[in-house]
């Protein structure tokens, strides 16, 4: 870009959400000569933020290991900040925002900052097969990944704050929420909101690696936050009990020995209504509690769900379908006494989000995989 421009001291920006939440004033002129505007839903991002990623027990990087970097920033603020600007920040198309570049810097520069805060964060090492192939970025430009190690010495270059984010932005936190995932004492205690009518799922072979122990059909979301509640026979949990313990799990009805858990949403649709985006679903799982009450669960946060994620579950074609690992730990010996599970979904809007009907999801279940995850 420094050729191209001419401007051999040319940078690039990011835009650094946890200092100002708002878009760059540059970003919102309407102005028909302003290359740097296109129509959005939100233009302050306060409600997608989190410093969940860079809580000191977050210290694996990569996809498939528990306790890591990697899917917790995608998780947030990285995905909700394109789901809360919305419109084409909610699709595949969202470079086409030129917001997109700043807060991809600003991701980079996140992961940047969190190598360099040390505390036991370990990226893998360079021998590791997570370096292995390379980024195709168009034909005739690749990049091998081991290159992208580090920015400093391979990709030569810096930011100017390479410091994690410490404090949300100011008078930020709507509503009580408490943002964390992901990690040994990170559960809160929710009010588990109210359960929806959908038919459970029932206990099935999901396919050759995985083992469903129940779940929720049809499962519709609104501007309301609600759960799907079904049925988890005592023995299926004992197994998610092994498993939370780093034992194998064993299920009536399969020879498989299984050692993740995870939740999974399958055939997800997005409607018209909720299609631009400008909102977002934190997931949680309500693990039982000891007297099957309703209130005062033990839940964990898993992940976060809106359209841009389902957008890009389906950008490659079949059903759209989004999993969560249910990291080891986080069920715990004595929630593991009465049968039913909860997952549920909490709406977060921003400042402008739809109304009505935003997500179908064709089931909603819990899920045993016989995938190995590093603890
Ligand atoms: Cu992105």
């Amino acid at each position: 870009m420094r050729i191209v421009s001419g401007d051999s001291k040319l940078v690039l920006p990011y835009w650094d959400y946890y200092s100002n939440a708002t878009l760059p004033a540059e970003f919102t002129n309407a102005s028909s000569t302003n290359p740097l505007y296109v129509p959005r839903v939100n233009t302050n991002v306060r409600q997608a933020l989190t410093l969940a990623p860079f809580a000191a027990t977050v210290t694996n990087f990569q996809r498939g290991l528990y306790n890591a970097f990697e899917p917790s920033l995608e998780g947030a603020p990285h995905n909700p900040v394109h789901d809360i600007i919305g419109n084409v920040m909610a699709t595949m198309n969202s470079p086409n925002d030129p917001i997109f570049w700043l807060h991809h810097a600003n991701v980079d520069r996140l992961w940047v900052a969190w190598v360099a805060a040390g505390g036991g964060r370990k990226m893998p090492a360079t021998t590791n097969s997570y370096w292995l192939g390379s980024h195709t970025y168009t034909s005739t430009l690749t990049m091998q990944r081991s290159s992208t190690y580090d920015t400093r010495t391979n990709l030569q270059y810096y930011y100017q704050n390479e410091f994690m984010p410490t404090t949300m932005p100011v008078a930020q936190l709507p509503r009580g929420e408490v943002h964390q995932v992901q990690a040994h004492g990170n559960e809160r205690l929710l009010p588990i909101p109210p359960a929806g009518p959908f038919k459970p799922g029932g206990r099935k072979p999901t396919g050759d690696t995985t083992f469903s122990i129940g779940g929720a059909l049809a499962v519709g979301l609104d501007q309301r936050s609600v759960s799907a509640q079904f049925p988890v026979l005592p023995e299926d949990w004992a197994a998610v009990q092994e498993i939370m313990r780093g034992n194998p799990g064993t299920v009536r009805g399969s020879a498989r020995k299984y050692r993740s858990v995870q939740v999974v949403l399958d055939n997800l649709e997005l409607t018209d209504e909720g299609m631009n985006g400008g909102y977002f679903y934190q997931v949680y799982l309500n693990t039982p509690s000891a007297d099957g009450t309703a209130n005062g669960q033990t839940s964990v946060l898993l992940g976060t769900l809106g359209a841009f994620q389902i957008n890009g579950a389906s950008h490659h074609g079949g059903p759209a379908r989004l999993s969560y690992t249910v990291a080891r730990g986080l069920v715990r010996n004595q929630d593991l006494r009465v049968g039913i599970a909860s997952i549920s979904f909490i709406r977060v809007d921003g400042d402008n989000s739809p109304r009505g009907a935003t997500i179908g999801i064709g089931e909603a279940r819990l899920e045993l995989s016989t995938e190995e995850k590093d603890s």
